[in-house]
């Protein structure tokens, strides 16, 4: 199955150009934490990427949270992302007819297209959510540049998705023109698609709590890797709220890299 597999030979049978960058990236970089820096202010996401870039291999946004949005502000985390060799994903959960996306994602205050390597879309409009997201890019080039993970399942207690709905998300990630660009799935469970060139990223990771007060429910680092098949673990609170984020970010890179390691070893 794809979750005995490295993730350096995993990057050999993606279809898309940045799940390539994406897993070549964590092998090189021995790392498959992602940061959710879920932070309101631009000098605050700015320092704890600063301080957590050299431990993840993605850094996510909901860029629609941050008070004092500038140009520059995003022109400082592209360079931290250079500095520190992580890519960039705006969680943004597209969910809508394609035209109406395709103008999300390329236009209004935040231009998302223009600086998220990555963003995440919702299945539920159907297959032409993925085509309307292309269509806000300019050319072949560019779209090789891009590309989303789709929600095949979520964290939050009492969510609708049903396996039909698993099932079909798993379907428009891989079918078609869609290949080149859908790069994996956000989801809570190794059965949630099968071909080895996604990435599964996995939200929902705290080493010491189960629940949150408003329906996250969390698992561990170890569980998450080894019994739901994550490559990429999600970790928000966990690190916003330690007392030392740094020793935080190293704490969880740790435990989610040894639990690939043993993963792949067994
Ligand atoms: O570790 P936390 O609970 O502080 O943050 C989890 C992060 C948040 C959520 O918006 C996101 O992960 N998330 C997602 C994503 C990544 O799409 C899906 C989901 O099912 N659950 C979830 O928490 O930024």
């Amino acid at each position: 199955s794809r979750t005995k597999l490295t993730y350096e030979s995993r990057a050999n049978l993606a279809k898309s150009s940045i799940a390539k960058r994406l897993f070549n990236l964590m092998a090189t970089k021995q790392t498959n934490l992602c940061l959710a820096a879920d932070l309101t202010k631009s000098d605050e996401i700015l320092d704890i990427a600063d301080k957590c870039g050299p431990y993840i291999c993605l850094l996510k946004t909901h860029v629609d949270i941050v008070e004092d949005f500038s140009e520059s502000f995003i022109s400082n985390l592209q360079a931290l992302a250079t500095r520190h060799n992580f890519l960039i994903m705006e969680d943004r959960k597209f969910v809508d007819i394609g035209n109406t996306v395709s103008l999300q994602y390329s236009k209004g205050v935040y231009k998302i297209s223009n600086w998220a390597d990555l963003v995440t879309a919702h299945t539920l409009p159907g297959r032409s959510i993925v085509q309307g997201l292309k269509a806000a890019l300019d050319g072949e080039a560019a779209v090789k540049e891009r590309g989303v993970f789709l929600l095949a399942e979520m964290s939050s207690s009492g969510n609708l998705i049903d396996d039909k709905y698993k099932e079909s998300s798993n379907k428009i990630a891989t079918e078609g023109s869609n290949v080149d660009f859908v790069a994996g799935i956000v989801c809570q469970s190794a059965n949630c698609f099968a071909f080895p060139g996604l990435v599964q990223l996995t939200p929902g990771i705290k080493i010491d709590e189960s629940v949150d007060k408003l329906g996250q429910q969390y698992q561990s680092p170890e569980h998450a890797v080894k019994e739901r098949g994550a490559d990429i673990g999600v970790v928000g609170r966990g690190i916003l709220q330690a007392g030392n984020v740094q020793q935080a970010a190293i704490n969880y890179r740790d435990r989610l890299w040894a639990a690939y390691t043993d993963r792949i070893a067994k």
